[in-house]
């Protein structure tokens, strides 16, 4: 009886460590993830990697080895932090929208996970690379959080490439937040004399950059292994490429750093709210090499490189926009539709914490700031098109915005490409949904992939190429001119005959008339999509 006590306590421990072995050989191999499409690019491999799992240990020994010691002037950063640290009895989630406690207690430094795909690791770079000036703007941000981010830049970049980071304080309410951080060999800090928002302190801190390449950071990110050596290179080749990092997942509440798919892009719906999706199928099909560049339609905004001379040139930012919001869809239009381009790099991660909530206060409110940004954004690049806007946020409409003038010009100035042309190159898959309505009692929904009209797999065709002739369902076709119409105001146009879709008489069959926009039988009503 005993015998066989002892033989299954000797079997459990061999299982036990049997166990444990997987589990951190598990955890350290290179690993692709998959699929999400939400507010935040979901995070993969969920175990904890902020140290205090026992799979993290294994990697913090792997990892001490190459962090060097790094010179920190005469900053002390015990007494940085210690001053500005949580108080018993306060909710650790009050100022900053994350978790502040966790924050503390990680320190300044701490290994993280290699997230990139294993096959990232054996590329090379020129050994000339140009470096970056780094650019940090921040409103009360956290000691704790804006050290790290700080010291990961130094940590974990070859120091050549770093100038220098620049820090905007916009206008914190401790200045000594910023102040003392620029006793660190290469940090400097400008501070705001009022508050200016992100956009604003971004063009500042760009406008005194002395690098001729910039490079883009929020106030509470980590940066990972060789992030920036990809994005230098890519940017080197060709000045006009705009490039962001795969942006990794800083739990909100326990500072677990997570790997984000590398299957994402940047995306949006009508009402310029930002959303990361998969990439299409067929480029998904296409990749053979998972280290390749990702195009995307936007950026999610706070984390890219950008030639300085490129970021001048295309005119910054819009500075008349407040705050936080917009901007990153400006200056994605802006890029694409002047001759630039948009990516992401797989072999470049950043982590960063996301949220839920702005920790901060807008002066003018939340909304009326993001419907100005937005609709300054969409009243300057979006042409046509931005009737969609309007349908998804109809909010937005009579809602100050201010004189776009600046802008019209520069876009004029620069001689860009339509919205259109943005959608059919870049952004095809932005569908919008058109209700038909054919008579009063009933309405259909229609979704406008244009040319087409769509509904699953049958198409609006027109039968003739004369006024009043009536429009047909057929299967659809790409190649069929018949099928082809195109939005113009409110009105859908065929392209070929220049009529356009028309439900006069009310309850009867519709047809392709004579174009008269702002009539009632051939407005389309646009929805949002959803
Ligand atoms: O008034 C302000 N002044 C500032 O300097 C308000 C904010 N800020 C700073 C702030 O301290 C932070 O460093 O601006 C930065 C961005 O603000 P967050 O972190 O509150 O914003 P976010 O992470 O929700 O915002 C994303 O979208 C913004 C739209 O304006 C910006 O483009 C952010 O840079 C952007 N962040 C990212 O792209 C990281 C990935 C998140 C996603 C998706
Ligand atoms: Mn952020």
């Amino acid at each position: 009886m005993r015998r066989i006590r002892a033989n299954a306590i000797a079997i459990l421990t061999v299982a036990w460590i049997l166990g444990t072995f997987y589990y951190l050989w598990q955890d350290n191999k290179p690993r692709t993830t998959a699929s999400a499409s939400a507010s935040q690019p979901r995070a993969t491999g969920g175990k904890s990697h902020g140290g205090k799992a026992g799979g993290g240990r294994l990697e913090l020994h792997r990892e001490d080895r190459t962090i060097p010691l790094i010179l920190l002037g005469t900053f002390d950063e015990r007494a940085y932090l210690a001053s500005k640290q949580l108080k018993a009895g306060e909710d650790p989630y009050r100022d900053h929208a994350f978790n502040l406690q966790e924050s503390d207690r990680l320190g300044s430094e701490r290994a993280i996970r290699d997230t990139r795909h294993y096959r990232c690791a054996s590329i090379t770079f020129d050994p000339d690379l140009p470096s970056t000036s780094i650019i940090i703007t921040f409103h009360n941000e956290a000691r704790s959080t804006l050290l790290r981010t700080i010291k990961s830049v130094l940590i974990r970049s070859p120091p050549y490439l770093i100038q220098e980071i620049i820090l905007v304080d916009d206008f914190s309410s401790d200045p000594e937040d910023c102040q003392l951080l620029s006793q660190i060999p290469k940090v400097r800090c400008l501070r705001n004399e009022r508050r200016e928002g992100l956009i604003r302190s971004r063009v500042r801190g760009a406008s005194a950059a002395s690098a001729s390449i910039l490079t883009f950071l929020d106030s509470h990110c980590e940066v990972n292994t060789d992030w920036l050596q990809p994005m230098i290179q890519r940017v080197k080749e060709d000045h006009t490429r705009v490039v962001s990092p795969i942006i990794d997942v800083i739990s909100l509440d326990n500072f677990a750093y997570l790997a984000a798919s590398a299957d994402l892009r940047g995306g949006f719906d009508w009402s310029l709210h930002f959303k990361w999706e998969q990439i299409p199928i067929e480029q998904k099909m296409a990749r053979n090499d998972p280290t390749q560049p990702i195009r995307t339609p936007v950026i999610a905004g706070g984390i890219f490189v950008m030639d300085k001379s490129w970021f001048n040139h295309l005119g910054q930012y819009d500075i008349h926009m407040d705050i936080w919001g917009g901007e990153n869809f400006e200056l994605s239009f802006r890029v694409w539709m002047c001759g630039g381009s948009l990516e992401i790099l797989p072999c470049s991660r950043v982590g960063h914490v996301f949220r839920k909530r702005h920790p901060y206060d807008f002066p003018e409110g939340n909304a009326l700031t993001y419907i100005k940004n937005t609709r300054r954004a969409a009243e300057v690049w979006m042409d046509e098109y931005k009737q969609y806007y309007y349908a998804a946020r109809p909010s937005a409409q009579g809602k100050a915005f201010g004189s776009i003038a600046d802008r019209v010009a520069l876009r004029r100035k620069l001689n860009c490409n339509s919205f259109r042309w943005y959608l059919e190159n870049v952004y095809p898959e932005l569908s919008v949904t058109v209700s038909l309505a054919v008579s009063s009692s009933f309405t259909q929904k229609w979704t406008l992939m244009e040319p087409q009209i769509r509904q699953q797999d049958l198409c609006v065709a027109i039968s003739a190429f004369s006024s009043g002739s009536k429009v047909r369902l057929e299967l659809c076709n790409p190649k069929e001119s018949r099928q082809k119409w195109k939005p113009r105001g409110p009105a859908l146009q065929h392209m070929i005959s220049g009529l356009c879709l028309d439900s006069q008489p009310p309850a009867g069959p519709l047809v392709i008339a004579q174009c008269r926009p702002q009539m009632a039988s051939q407005s389309w009503e646009p929805q949002l999509v959803t």
